[in-house]
């Protein structure tokens, strides 16, 4: 552990409650739904969690604003999102404090949580008055082929522990622009962070005229989530979270015709090339791979190294892991904080138990960080691994910070080797080769919905869209024409020609 001592929970319970207070939010009360902290590992406060009752009255509130909101025209729809990014920029320090004392960023990482919704809003306000539709070439005389992009409905959101906030606001600033309202269904890991952000957002509802319901939280249990699966008025259900999770999500409202975006699980890969420049390459794969404690669906999970390189890539790469430091996320020197829970942290020494059965070897880290005056928190020096040739623990996505290594002779070989895991989401080359690079980015190269030169697997940028292919669920956030998913488009024909004219040439009449 990093030098200083951990906070205690008593300090940690009265930070949250200090930002909750400077935010505005109400102080949490209720006791079937604890607060906990990854911190120290231990509850915080209890709330009340919704009901089954509670989401279908949510969704009727919902649907009802939907009805105004969808005919508010855009650019006004934009002053709402201009006004919560103004809001979450007076809030950024209380905000982060949130997401360190539930999810366990450090300090860093937990700010950039924050500028990545402040972003997204900037990036939405500017889309409100971008909702372009196409006019089309019509094969008939005196006719015009036009598509208009209405709003959906609304919008069940998702979201998982690691990124509480950001990737709430990807799907909410863009949905709010599109016209739709929304229903959250948050981790229960990161109530206290739901809170804040929904009370920012309903204070910029009510400075800005619009109706309230246009956002709704539902802090819950899986049940609660089921029911905005399961609820044939909303008409999109986002979620990102596990392969498994997605996968139920999926089929579920698939089964009721309904529209899904998952971002679900990532297995994400570099390959190093001989020609890599390492020092870019060292500290690019560390950040990715032990940043956020390897809880990051953009986690750098997988290094595929050429032979030659291997063994002086390994050696840096052990020499930086070796003085890590790992401990308290508040503290400005720690680099490592906690996993979300031991469940966590067990599942990644039964993975390293794995990798060593299967004839593999760590290299670096991975033992437990016991810290005294918290016996329940998860901290543990991140792993760096050489995966036997055949270790099928590589395909896995494990949520914790473990880097496999593995070597290549050819290219093909190594692109062959990234692509063979099933899922997704990310992936990056090193390499000072144009022709490398290009191979790796073109159709026979990496099959992810994010695909990097020089520059590590995690840390997007919100103007792309973010989202990945196979197990990782296909669907895309955030930026470029993300925005599509959030809204549908009417076709519509219009004859001014005075005659009748039948497409196709056919003839009737
Ligand atoms: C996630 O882990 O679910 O690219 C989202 C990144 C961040 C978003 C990660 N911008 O790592």
């Amino acid at each position: 552990m990093t030098s200083t001592a951990l906070p205690t929970t008593d300090d940690l319970r009265a930070r949250a409650l200090t930002c909750l207070r400077n935010i505005g939010a109400r102080a949490p009360e209720g006791d079937d739904l604890p607060a906990r902290t990854p911190v120290t590992g231990e509850p915080l406060f209890g709330l009340r969690a919704a009901t089954r009752a509670d989401a279908d009255e949510a969704v009727t509130a919902a649907r009802a604003a939907f009805l105004t909101w969808r005919t508010t025209p855009a650019p006004r729809r934009g002053d709402l999102v201009r006004r919560l990014g103004e809001l979450l920029r007076d809030h950024k320090g209380d905000l982060a404090d949130l997401v360190t004392v539930e999810a366990g960023k450090i300090r860093s990482e937990a700010l950039g949580e924050i500028q990545e919704m402040i972003d997204i809003c900037d990036f939405a306000v500017g889309l409100s008055r971008q909702l372009y539709g196409r006019t089309i070439a019509s094969e008939r005389p005196g006719h015009r082929l036009a598509e208009t992009w209405h709003p959906l409905g609304v919008v069940g959101v998702i979201s998982a522990f690691n990124f509480p906030a950001a990737v709430w606001s990807w799907n909410t600033a863009v949905a709010l622009v599109c016209g739709d309202t929304v229903v959250w269904k948050p981790s229960e890991l990161t109530p206290l962070t739901s809170l804040a952000c929904h009370h920012l957002l309903a204070r910029a509802a009510d400075e800005t005229g619009a109706p309230r319901d246009v956002h709704r939280l539902l802090l819950g249990d899986r049940a609660v989530g089921e029911r905005l699966v399961d609820d044939p008025r909303v008409a999109l259900v986002s979620a990102t979270g596990s392969t498994r999770m997605g996968r139920e999500v999926g089929q579920r409202v698939a089964a009721r015709l309904g529209r899904s975006l998952l971002e679900l699980g990532g297995n994400n890969a570099a390959i190093v090339t001989p020609s890599a420049d390492l020092d870019l390459a060292v500290p690019s794969i560390v950040f990715a791979a032990a940043g956020t404690a390897g809880q990051r669906c953009t986690t750098l999970r997988r290094l595929i190294v050429h032979r030659d390189t291997a063994d002086t890539l390994a050696e840096r790469l052990t020499e930086v892991y070796g003085r890590l430091p790992v401990g308290d996320p508040f503290d400005d020197t720690t680099l490592v904080g906690p996993l979300i829970s031991t469940t966590a942290l067990d599942a990644m020494h039964h993975a390293l138990g794995r990798v060593r059965a299967d004839g593999g070897e760590v290299l670096a880290g991975g033992a437990r960080r016991l810290a005294a005056s918290a016996p329940a928190a998860a901290y543990t020096e991140p792993a760096l691994v050489r995966a036997g040739e055949q270790s099928g623990v590589v395909r896995e996505e494990t949520f914790a910070p473990i880097l496999y290594l593995l070597t290549y002779d050819t290219l093909d070989e190594a692109i062959a080797l990234h692509n063979d895991v099933p899922q997704g989401l990310s992936s990056s080359i090193f390499t000072r080769d144009q022709r490398e690079a290009e191979l790796f980015l073109s159709a026979a190269g990496s099959d992810c919905g994010i695909a990097n030169v020089n520059i590590g697997t995690s840390g997007a940028e919100i103007g792309g869209a973010f989202g990945g292919e196979k197990d990782t669920g296909g669907g895309r956030e955030s930026g470029s024409d993300a925005w599509k998913a959030y809204m549908r488009a009417a076709t519509s024909t219009v004859n001014y020609s005075g005659e009748l004219t039948l497409a196709q040439g056919v003839s009737f009449l």
